[in-house]
């Protein structure tokens, strides 16, 4: 089987750059390298959205979970947090409807985003979920990161190439899971690791691809690593103009009450 990627101008994302939302994180040496550790597993639900409107303030860090209904990204969530049922899962595709909130720390979360392209869900409520979906994608300035979670056996569809296409023109990065490893043999496996990779680089920017299993456990160690990465808060000197602003404030009030001293 060979994985083809769609032309660019097809996909939604030349929609998408209309917007110019995305700060590009500064890119280190070895990005990997002493990055904070994350206590994944203290990760608590903190509400379900209906609309971005509805979600909690826009600050801090952001990573979102995306993919096809039934993808495997309430598992994978789960898997992450090592909690059985934080993220309800489901046989039934389309079980998360709403955009819900996770704080993994304080001004870190994970967002885990209605799937989208289930054929029988009507349309109605189709219209609904890719609205709310798109409307969080190009409004939501703290998403730093996007996991993008497909089924190995059905990768890079043209929705999920569409995604990529986006994150990448507003250059933040992804990474993209072939979930549900454990149903193919090793072989296949990597097989088609390898050629998801091959035709990923047409995308250019940072698109990274593993394999992972929320039944075996594959992969998660790196998605741990990745998203310790894009929490750190040292890649974004701009979430840091707040603080520095109100550090100068301190600074300029010492110097006033200094200078009331030296008068009296
Ligand atoms: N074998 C296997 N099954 C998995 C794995 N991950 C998820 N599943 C199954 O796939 C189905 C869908 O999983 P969910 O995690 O609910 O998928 P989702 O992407 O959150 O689905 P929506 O919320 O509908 O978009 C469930 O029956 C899971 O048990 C995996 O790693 N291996
Ligand atoms: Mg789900």
């Amino acid at each position: 089987m060979r994985f083809v990627i769609h032309s660019r101008k097809d996909s939604l994302c030349s929609v998408y750059t209309l917007f110019h939302i995305c700060p590009v994180p500064t890119q280190q040496e070895n990005p990997m390298a002493d990055t904070p550790i994350i206590h994944f597993q203290k990760t608590h639900f903190i509400t379900s959205a209906p609309t971005i409107r509805d979600m909690p303030e826009d600050s801090g860090i952001e990573v979102a979970f995306a993919g096809r209904s039934n993808a495997g990204k309430s598992s994978a969530l789960n898997r992450l947090t090592n909690q059985k049922s934080l993220a309800k899962t489901s046989k039934t595709p389309g079980r998360t409807q709403l955009i819900n909130v996770f704080e993994v720390a304080e001004n870190k979360r994970i967002i885990d985003l209605p799937g989208y392209g289930f054929a029988q869900v009507p349309l109605e409520m189709k219209k609904k979920w890719q609205k709310s979906l798109g409307e969080y994608l190009q409004k939501r300035h703290s998403l730093k990161g996007l996991v993008v979670l497909m089924d190995i056996r059905h990768p890079l569809k043209d929705l999920d190439q569409d995604l990529i296409f986006w994150a990448v023109d507003c250059n933040i990065p992804v990474l993209a899971l072939l979930t549900k490893a454990d149903k193919l043999k090793s072989g296949a496996r990597k097989n088609t690791l390898l050629k998801v990779r091959e035709a990923a680089k047409d995308f250019g920017g940072e698109v990274q691809i593993e394999l992972f299993s929320s039944l075996k456990g594959i992969g998660v160690d790196i998605v741990q690593r990745v998203l310790g990465h894009w929490y750190d808060e040292r890649n974004y000197p701009e979430l840091n103009v707040l603080d520095s602003a109100l550090d100068m404030d301190v600074a300029s009030l010492s110097e006033d009450q200094d200078q009331t001293s030296d008068a009296e």
